[in-house]
């Protein structure tokens, strides 16, 4: 795009990212947008982090862009034990938001002043009060699905008319949208004592107090969820939803190469994940490797044994047993750790992804046109396999939600039914080009991100 102006003229923007690679992931993201776009881009971080993998992309990404700021930001002490929550990552969000009151003083630390902050939603009840006495503008980047942000919106309106949450009926309808099946909701969600529940009601009822919320995601990809949230259906008052997806992929990002791919012929690799934090149990892991095996497909699987990648210490001979080990190697790459997804979801050998539905995954395959077969696990993910279905660019089995095994040979059925199904590949390839129109001149993203500069050009 055109260069907008010398960088001491340009608004000077902090990113305040959560914990989890699905929160840090689209941040840095967008922060390399930013920064490429002329803007003087403050990324503030937090150590440790609770995954290794974290810490590494924070290290390559500011390696590979010493023009934007790195702060820190050291958090208050904070006892875990006080908290109904037992997951790492929430523990941190939690961490973070008390810590807030530390935030005045980072920001005007800062050089040149501020003109805005990009908060992520998991922190945005608690850091919007602390920007409004500020007057500092307050953006929040939502990094999940737009029907995600419907439900965030609109469930605290919901919570305030029942006094359990076993009187929500078998279906809601958030205004504006076809309804959803009460099984979509993060199960989470509907137990009023956890840590995380009270997070996210606190998230929804301030969100409208922000700018504005930047969200990864674009219109064919979205239309129905984007458009009733900026007509105001959803809830009075919520600040513009900004489109600003696909996030692209950058190369900071990128690991070591596949060999492997090279040699398979064109679409007929199958690419397994459940991105960072979401483990299956064991017995659902070989299942799938059965399945796989059964699906007479190509392919390349990562397994994930813990939530939290310092504790995946098991090797795969333990984890799926010995004979499976050998078998699924006569026919595709299965590995434990960290893949880069972005090599595999671009290689021309791939034309399906067996995904969890985390949301940057849904968003990397519309980005390469690569066909989905949803397996959700839990939290957002149902709903943002709903979108996959909806969108057309992929398959769900629904009935597979809710923790029942799942058989290898039905697993293998659906996995060839994936890689066979021509209908879908063309829809997955007009969700491509979509999704590039959305990045290009012209397009919504490069449109949001110009709303986004001249908001913030008069303040200066
Ligand atoms: N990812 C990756 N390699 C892996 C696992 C995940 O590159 O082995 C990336 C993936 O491309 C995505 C992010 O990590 O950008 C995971 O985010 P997502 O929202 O898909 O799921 P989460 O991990 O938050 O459940
Ligand atoms: C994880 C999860 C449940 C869940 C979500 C997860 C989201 C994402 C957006 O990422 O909905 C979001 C997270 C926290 C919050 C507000 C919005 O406070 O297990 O719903």
């Amino acid at each position: 795009m055109a260069d907008s102006g010398s960088k001491t003229q340009s608004p000077h923007i902090a990113l305040f990212p959560s914990s989890g690679m699905g929160h840090l992931t689209p941040f840095l993201r967008l922060a390399a947008t930013l920064s490429n776009q002329n803007f003087h881009v403050t990324v503030i971080t937090f150590h440790p982090t609770v995954s290794f993998t974290e810490s590494k992309i924070l290290s390559s990404f500011f390696s590979a862009f010493p023009q934007i700021t790195s702060k820190e930001f050291h958090l208050l002490p904070f006892d875990p034990s006080t908290v109904n929550s037992k997951d790492p990552f929430f523990l941190q969000f939690e961490a973070i938001r008390r810590s807030a009151p530390l935030l005045s003083p980072l920001f005007s630390s800062l050089s040149p002043p501020l003109s805005a902050l990009i908060t992520d939603i998991t922190l945005a009840s608690s850091f919007l009060p602390i920007t409004s006495n500020l007057h500092l503008p307050n953006y929040i980047l939502f990094t999940s699905s737009a029907k995600m942000l419907a439900f965030l919106t609109y469930y605290p309106s919901l919570i305030d008319t029942i006094t359990n949450t076993t009187e929500i009926g078998d279906e809601i309808k958030i205004p504006g949208l076809s309804t959803i099946p009460k099984s979509l909701i993060p199960p989470l969600l509907l137990d009023l004592t956890k840590l995380f529940t009270t997070q996210f009601i606190e998230n929804g009822r301030k969100i409208i107090e922000s700018n504005g919320v930047l969200i990864n995601t674009f219109n064919t990809l979205e239309p129905e969820s984007l458009k009733a949230l900026n007509e105001g259906k959803v809830i009075k008052g919520l600040p513009p939803v900004i489109p600003i997806g696909p996030l692209v992929p950058c190369d900071f990002e990128k690991g070591s190469p596949l060999l492997w791919l090279d040699d398979q012929p064109e679409g007929s690799v199958v690419y397994v994940s459940f991105g960072s934090r979401t483990a299956m149990s064991r017995e659902q892991i070989r299942e799938l490797g059965v399945g796989l095996v059964k699906s007479g497909c190509r392919f390349v699987w990562v397994v994930k044994d813990s939530k939290v990648d310092t504790e995946d210490e098991e090797d795969l001979e333990v984890v799926l047993g010995n004979g499976l080990v050998e078998e699924v190697k006569k026919k595709g790459i299965v590995m434990k750790g960290w893949i880069d997804q972005e090599e595999v979801l671009s290689h021309q050998a791939v034309s399906g992804f067996v995904s969890h539905c985390g949301w940057n995954s849904v968003s990397e395959a519309a980005w390469h046109g690569v066909s989905m077969l949803a397996w959700p696990q839990h939290g957002d993910q149902m709903i943002n396999a709903d979108v996959v279905r909806k969108s057309g660019l992929g398959m769900w089995v629904e009935s597979w939600v809710g923790g029942n095994l799942v058989k290898g040979e039905e697993i293998g059925e659906k996995i060839k039914e994936l890689m066979e199904d021509e209908g879908l590949r063309l829809k997955a390839a007009h969700l491509r080009d979509e999704a590039r129109k959305a990045v290009d001149v012209g397009g919504s993203s490069e449109v949001g991100l110009l709303k986004l500069r001249k908001d913030l050009e008069p303040a200066m």
